[in-house]
């Protein structure tokens, strides 16, 4: 096939979106890893995560795997280290004892890496081969690397010390944001065959069922959090699943976690400093057990993925899926909280700009939700371009999250991009909102 003037031009257009995007994740990657000393870098602060240095290498290693040497055919630039940066031959636990390249040696490896890669996007011809069509690999990189930074900033929430990350609140609520919104029985598509840097688990789009139903026009807040808590929802078990009850008694659950008795109230310890717990705002830190079991006190359930991904991208007047619950374009900071441009949720209301057309809030951004359903692909579901992003994942073990969370870029969100985790994991910033059947009345309606 020979390249017309338009192939080049557009061509010339992904270099410049691709190399934009690369540095501005980089620059992410840069701030959460100089915001702490060397020794702090290497150590684990939680058995739950990896040192910060760990996940600097992982980002670099994952980068010149698929870039440097499948993309671009290059000789690898650290072969030696395959083995200490792959996720799946080292739990997490058990990095802060490996040889792992102190602080000075993994920046510069990362930086070599990136160097190379620049050059080969210089170079990369944008062909039909899936790898590479669209960019697809580097968009995946850029994923990959954001994950790795909410993952790192999440590191950051359980560090102990002093306060090192700073960000003005986010904004005050502009609209009321409460209720719940009415969905009508019908069908929509799920998933995508277009986005062109979504991930394989969000392929293909399918149409998908479902009978009416209500879910909350925004995220449980804290205060509506902490009136399950103040009736005892924490010592009935009735509002438990058995392995949720198990996992409370277990754990020792009382409240979210990093929440505190401040008084007759709450505090909430944020990356390094206490705060009172605002009742408005989207309640952070559960685990699904929670979530679920709140949702039965609340007389309601959690939303299954496909409620969640209907009320996100459902448009009534059109019975298309958007890519996002306010239309197809791209988040701005008026859309939605997302990108660490803030340190916590906002409170509900703030963002009546990212509300769906039939009036759901803060779908995006603010909190990842917990859904009912487990992790599995979609029917049709294919690998791509390894097995162990998702499919290794799927079962029974993994809840489904959505949304993305005020930690997550906006490369790494959109309204068919999933999520999961363990039920019992919370360290995430986390949080849920409630769905429930439609009764006939409203169904009929
Ligand atoms: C999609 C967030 C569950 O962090 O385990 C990072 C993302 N995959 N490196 C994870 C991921 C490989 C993944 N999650
Ligand atoms: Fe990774």
């Amino acid at each position: 096939m020979t390249e017309t003037t338009t192939d080049r031009r557009d061509g010339e257009a992904l270099r410049g979106r691709i190399a934009a995007e690369l540095a501005r994740t980089r620059a992410r990657t840069a701030a959460l890893t100089d915001a702490v000393d060397d020794e702090d870098l290497m150590r684990q602060h939680s058995p739950l995560m990896s040192p910060l240095v760990w996940d600097l290498a992982h980002v670099g290693n994952q980068e010149e795997l698929w870039l440097v040497r499948d993309v671009g055919g290059r000789a690898p630039v650290r072969h030696d280290i395959d083995d200490l940066y792959d996720a799946f031959k080292q739990p997490r636990r058990d990095r802060p004892a490996l040889p792992l390249l102190p602080p000075t040696e993994a920046r510069a490896y990362v930086a070599t890496v990136r160097d190379k890669v620049f050059d080969l996007l210089d170079r990369v011809a944008f062909t039909d081969r899936p790898l590479v069509v669209d960019g697809f690999a580097f968009g995946m990189i850029v994923q990959h690397e954001q994950q790795h930074d909410e993952t790192m900033l999440a590191t950051h929430q359980l560090r102990a010390g002093a306060a090192v990350l700073d960000a003005p609140p986010p904004p005050e609520p502009r609209a009321r944001g409460g209720g719940e919104v009415l969905v009508p029985a019908g069908e929509f598509t799920m998933g995508t065959d277009t986005d062109p840097w979504a991930l394989d688990n969000e392929r293909p789009a399918h149409r998908v069922r479902l009978p009416a139903y209500v879910i909350d026009a925004a995220p449980v807040t804290n205060g509506a959090y902490a009136a399950f808590i103040a009736d005892g929802g924490y010592d009935e078990s009735r509002w438990w699943s058995p392995a949720g009850w198990a996992h409370r008694q277990e754990a020792g659950l009382t409240a979210p976690m990093h929440w505190r008795r401040d008084g007759d109230g709450w505090a909430y310890r944020r990356f390094g400093r206490w705060a009172p717990v605002r009742a408005d705002e989207p309640v952070v830190h559960v685990c699904f057990h929670e979530a679920e079991a709140y949702a039965a006190w609340a007389g309601k359930r959690l939303p299954t993925e496909a409620e969640w991904e209907k009320a996100a991208r459902w448009d009534p007047a059109t019975g298309r899926s958007r890519r996002y619950p306010w239309g197809d374009e791209d988040p701005t900071a008026a859309h939605a909280n997302l990108g660490q441009r803030h340190l916590w949720p906002a409170p509900v209301g703030a963002y009546p700009a990212g509300a769906s057309p039939l009036g759901v809030h803060q779908l995006i951004g603010d909190v990842w939700e917990w859904t009912s359903t487990s992790f599995r692909g979609h029917p049709g579901f294919t690998a791509f371009p390894y097995r162990e992003y998702s499919e290794v994942f799927f079962g029974d073990d993994y809840r489904v999250l959505r949304g993305g969370s005020f930690g997550t870029d906006r490369s790494a969100c959109r309204g068919t991009f999933r999520n999961w985790d363990y039920p019992i994991r919370r360290q995430i910033f986390s949080g849920f909102r409630c769905a429930r059947d439609a009764t006939p009345e409203e169904a009929h309606a």
